[in-house]
């Protein structure tokens, strides 16, 4: 996207519950001292930070032992989908400020709406060493931070939250990207729901750079929205720490960097999630400084000017 009077709306998300463990509600404030704003006005947007949502627990969401919290999770999800669907039909570019991982069941849930009202799809990059595609009957855990993909795909229905009549994501347009944690039901889910994954290895052996630009040319093709969804952990440990869910062989700084400067030349992002940091688990500020560091490069911070080469 290009800078000069877009509208940034940062939304923060001090969602924890469903992650199973404390922590990820203390995000979107390290986020916010780790300089999000600034990094972006820096680059001449106008930002506006529209505040932490806090809405609630629902009272008519049921307890589920296999979805843990989802009365309050639940209640995050329709004040997301809300907030995120009206910045982006303002014309601005809403930037989610996690919050664990549960809360992109409101934000793509949100961008989709918007995207149907554009008559245009909805594609997402999944940035993440999960997949996130459980459901209540597939989850290991309960947490529903394994199961957003699920959800917004319409593969995952809990109790009602959104309205049964929204519109999904076709999981054929969703690209993961960074993955190295699979759980057993789930692998054979992604599969047949026909998710494009793209793991560890198949960037090792193609490279980052020839994935990013691929996935970028079928979103093109299709004149589609693009949601990127951030996960902490979709980065190795050594360099982002701050999260409850390390995988080791994550991807590099220079990596996810490269990822960000294309996703910018691309043009074609129109909302974002930061999400999963655990600044109790951080050292020092260093994964937020990360993440907004990342943040700051999609939105079009570069090093060295050069002339943009097609992706
Ligand atoms: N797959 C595991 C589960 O569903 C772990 C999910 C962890 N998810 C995140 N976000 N940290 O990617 O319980
Ligand atoms: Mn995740
Ligand atoms: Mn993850
Ligand atoms: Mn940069």
């Amino acid at each position: 996207m290009s800078n000069k009077s877009k509208t940034v709306s940062l939304i923060g998300i001090p969602l924890e519950e469903g992650s199973g463990r404390g922590g990820c509600a203390m995000g979107p404030a390290a986020l916010r001292i780790a300089g999000i704003a600034q990094a972006l006005c820096d680059l001449g947007y106008t930002v506006e930070d529209r505040g932490d949502l806090r809405p609630a627990a629902a009272r008519d969401l049921p307890e589920m032992e296999r979805a843990r919290k989802l009365d309050v999770v639940g209640a995050f999800t329709r004040a997301i989908e809300a907030e995120t669907y009206k910045a982006a039909s303002e014309g601005s570019v809403p930037v989610l400020l996690g919050g664990d991982h549960s809360l992109s069941m409101g934000s793509v849930s949100g961008m989709a709406r918007h995207a149907q009202e554009l008559d245009r799809p909805l594609f997402v990059l999944w940035l993440d060493a999960h997949s996130d595609f459980n459901a209540p009957d597939t989850s290991p855990s309960g947490n529903i931070h394994g199961m957003p993909v699920a959800f917004f795909c319409g593969k995952a229905e809990f109790a009602p939250i959104l309205p049964k009549d929204r519109p999904f994501v076709d999981p054929r347009n969703v690209y993961q990207v960074g993955i190295r944690s699979v759980d057993e039901e789930e692998r054979r889910l992604i599969s047949d729901n026909e998710v494009n994954v793209f793991d560890m290895r198949a960037i090792d052996e193609d490279g980052m750079g020839s994935i990013i630009k691929r996935i970028l040319s079928d979103v093109r093709a299709a004149d589609a929205l693009l949601h990127v969804s951030l996960d902490v952990d979709f980065l190795d440990p050594d360099v982002a720490p701050g999260v409850g869910t390390t995988v080791p062989g994550g991807a590099t700084f220079r990596e996810a960097h490269l990822i960000m400067e294309l996703l910018h030349d691309s043009g074609l992002v129109s909302s974002l999630d930061l999400v999963e940091l655990n600044p109790f688990l951080d050292d020092r500020g260093r994964s937020a400084r990360v993440m907004v560091d990342l943040a700051a490069s999609l939105f079009g911070k570069r090093i060295l000017d050069r002339p943009t080469r097609a992706a």
